[in-house]
């Protein structure tokens, strides 16, 4: 598929997606929504894809949220329907066996910052700025913001940026915990996609269950989550690339991944 709202490369197994429509600050239309499943349906079953980032061209914007345009016409219908899709599609995006990688390069408000809070890993350029200023257009977060933001930040905070609409710089951002690092902009997507490397260099299998227990568990009660990681941690015994890890330390060499 070709794409028009975004550029997909994949380069030594790393997907880079760019968010590419600078003129509105790569702001999120139902074009780009529908674009972005298709990378992550793609990634679902691409074995050549096995790490994921998430960018935005140009200078000044990851994603400015949703586009404004567009939603200033939109029925209930039609918000309902479009916010139906995003959810859906992030949460297929969290769900990927792979790691997904946020690189902030500038704005990530509203929709925008959603995108990056789905996503396993969020690192920031200095030039990034954080937010849900939805209520400053009489709306509120309708991509998960309400529930990833709590989640990642704790209520107080998540009560704090929501209600304020206020902009958190990636100082700030990193202090709490919304993003892990904070870079000079010429060094982020590098940062990000060595970092993606890195981890798609490990046995697929373990990431990918590693990512599932936490995701599942932070969702569930700690029994039932400590229980998840039993059987996940008991299970990979069945796996040839855990005897292949294990075996490969014992003899010394280096191990080599079959995937399975
Ligand atoms: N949508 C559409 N166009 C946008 C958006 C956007 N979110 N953000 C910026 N643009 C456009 C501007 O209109 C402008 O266009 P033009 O050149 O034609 O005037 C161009 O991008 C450049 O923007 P600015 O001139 O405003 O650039 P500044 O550097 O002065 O300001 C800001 C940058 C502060 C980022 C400013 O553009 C801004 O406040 N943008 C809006 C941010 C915002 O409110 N985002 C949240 C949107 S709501 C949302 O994401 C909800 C998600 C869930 C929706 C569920 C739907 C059902």
């Amino acid at each position: 598929m070709a794409y028009e709202n975004v550029l997909f490369e994949v380069e030594y197994g790393v997907g880079v997606l760019t968010f590419n429509r600078p003129k509105v600050l790569n702001a999120l239309d139902a074009k780009t929504i529908a674009e972005l499943g298709d990378v992550v349906a793609r990634a679902e079953t691409d074995r050549g894809v096995k790490a994921l980032v998430l960018t935005g061209a140009g200078e000044k914007a990851f994603v400015a949220g949703a586009d404004i345009a567009a939603m200033s016409t939109m029925s209930t219908v039609e918000a309902r329907r479009f916010a139906e899709t995003a959810h859906a599609i992030l949460a297929r995006m969290e769900a990927l066996p792979i790691v997904t990688i946020a690189a902030v390069n500038g704005f990530a408000l509203g929709g925008g910052c959603e995108v990056a809070m789905a996503c396993d890993l969020v690192y920031a350029s200095e030039k990034a700025r954080f937010g849900q200023p939805e209520v400053n257009l009489g709306l509120i977060p309708g991509f998960g913001g309400t529930q990833r933001l709590t989640r990642r930040v704790g209520i107080t905070r998540a009560l704090e940026m929501i209600l304020t609409g206020d902009m958190y710089d990636a100082p700030r951002a990193k202090e709490m915990g919304l993003a892990l690092e904070v870079l000079p902009a010429a060094e982020l997507l590098g940062f990000a996609k060595a970092q993606a490397k890195k981890i798609a260099a490990k046995a697929p299998i373990a990431v990918a269950v590693a990512k599932r227990a936490i995701r599942e568990g932070a969702d569930a009660d700690v029994r039932t989550a400590n229980e998840l990681e039993r059987q996940a941690f008991a299970a990979l015994f069945g796996s040839e690339d855990t005897r292949e890890g294990t075996k490969a330390f014992v003899e010394k060499r280096a191990a080599s991944w079959k995937g399975a």
